[in-house]
């Protein structure tokens, strides 16, 4: 075995073993090999060579939130279609819950023994698998974080679906568009960590505070946990907790479909009014029944993608997730990491009546 080969397989073992049976079976470190194996060396390292050739026959292992979400199937699936043709291969893990953040460290883990050159990651915590993506990149291998970042330290790059302001703020206007700016909103989120969602909920509030809402009032934050039943639950209770609830917002592609099926066979089919983000083919009968006017959403294909092309870039040493340094993401076009590694994919869609037809995912 080569030595870096070596090392790698230590500090994988060290990974998911105690310390000092990894420090038995290595023994005899140098310098070097213990500063690149003993955990928390995070920041970039290295230089970014744009020009270093992509490497091919590399495995890219994916880590969803959750794998029985048609949100990541069609993201993890464009990630997979990105490392066919570059030559690489694909794998996916995940839990079935987005609640199980036990479950997304053992899947780190277990990444992290089968030695792939890279994961993406979209997080159901931005803490809880620190630990775990640390030792993976101390390992060697590159972290890109898709969809949900962790806390920037944790990975070496975060490929984010929009940006996350924008997001916030325009999901508050299209609901308060259609409440006429006057009467109670809730909010039906996903899980309770969720990076994605709270961030996008603190630019919600945010937007609140400015006069033009001084009439809508968010009465709750609701959550769903990204399960179906529960979401669907959470929406009745909202509405028997707050009868003049006039607005939903459920920026989470379960909440907002469970919360469409609810209102749509109540009395409140349009009259509450509900947006937040959801796919077209999950919201096309909610549309055309009446029970939405217009929700938003970017291309998940398109965002697995961009996260497997970013992780071949790192792994072929072209970006290291440094702010300023660009690559090229295939047809995709070039890309340019901003501040804190991050990398977005571009501006959402809104779809509606006029446009939901053209669109098929
Ligand atoms: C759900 C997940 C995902 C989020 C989408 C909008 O599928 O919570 O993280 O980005 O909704």
């Amino acid at each position: 075995m080569r030595k870096s080969s070596l090392r790698r397989a230590c500090a994988a073992v060290a990974a998911v073993a105690s310390l000092s049976l990894a420090a038995t079976a290595c023994g005899g470190t140098t310098k070097n090999d213990v500063e690149e194996s003993g955990g928390g060396a995070t920041a970039p390292t290295g230089r970014a060579d744009p020009h270093a050739p992509l490497k091919k026959g590399l495995t890219v292992g994916f880590l969803p939130k959750q794998v029985n979400n048609p949100y990541f199937t069609s993201a993890d699936k464009g990630g997979q279609k990105a490392l066919t043709e570059l030559g690489s291969a694909y794998k996916e893990v995940g839990p079935n819950s987005a609640t199980d953040t036990s479950g997304q460290v053992s899947y780190v883990n277990t990444l992290t023994q089968q030695q792939v050159d890279a994961m993406a990651v979209s997080a159901q915590d931005p803490g809880a698998l620190c630990t775990a993506l640390k030792q993976a990149m101390s390992n060697g291998i590159k972290v890109v974080t898709y969809d949900s970042d962790t806390k920037p330290e944790c990975r070496n790059a975060f490929v984010s679906q929009a940006g996350a302001e924008d997001l916030g703020r325009t999901e508050v206007q299209l609901l308060a568009e259609q409440i006429g700016y006057k009467g109670e909103i809730a909010i039906l989120s996903a899980a309770q960590t969720a990076t994605n969602q709270n961030t996008w909920i603190g630019y919600m509030k945010d937007e609140l505070k400015d006069p033009k809402y001084k009439n809508v009032k968010l009465v709750k934050v609701a959550y769903g946990n990204d399960d179906a039943q529960q979401s669907f639950q959470q929406t009745q209770g909202l509405l028997q907790q707050y009868p003049d609830l006039k607005g939903i917002i459920a920026p989470t592609t379960v909440g907002i479909k469970a919360a469409a099926q609810y209102l749509s066979g109540s009395r409140y089919k349009g009259k509450v009014k509900l947006t937040g983000l959801g796919t077209p083919n999950d919201m096309r009968r909610y549309i055309k029944n009446g029970t939405v006017d217009a929700f938003e959403l970017w291309d998940p294909a398109r965002l697995g993608e961009l996260a497997a092309r970013t992780a071949v870039a790192l792994a072929s040493g072209q970006i290291t997730g440094k702010a300023g340094e660009t690559f090229e993401a295939g047809a995709m076009g070039t890309f340019t990491l901003g501040e804190d590694g991050v990398i977005s994919l571009g501006k959402p869609t809104v779809f509606d009546a006029g446009n939901i037809d053209r669109f098929d995912f």
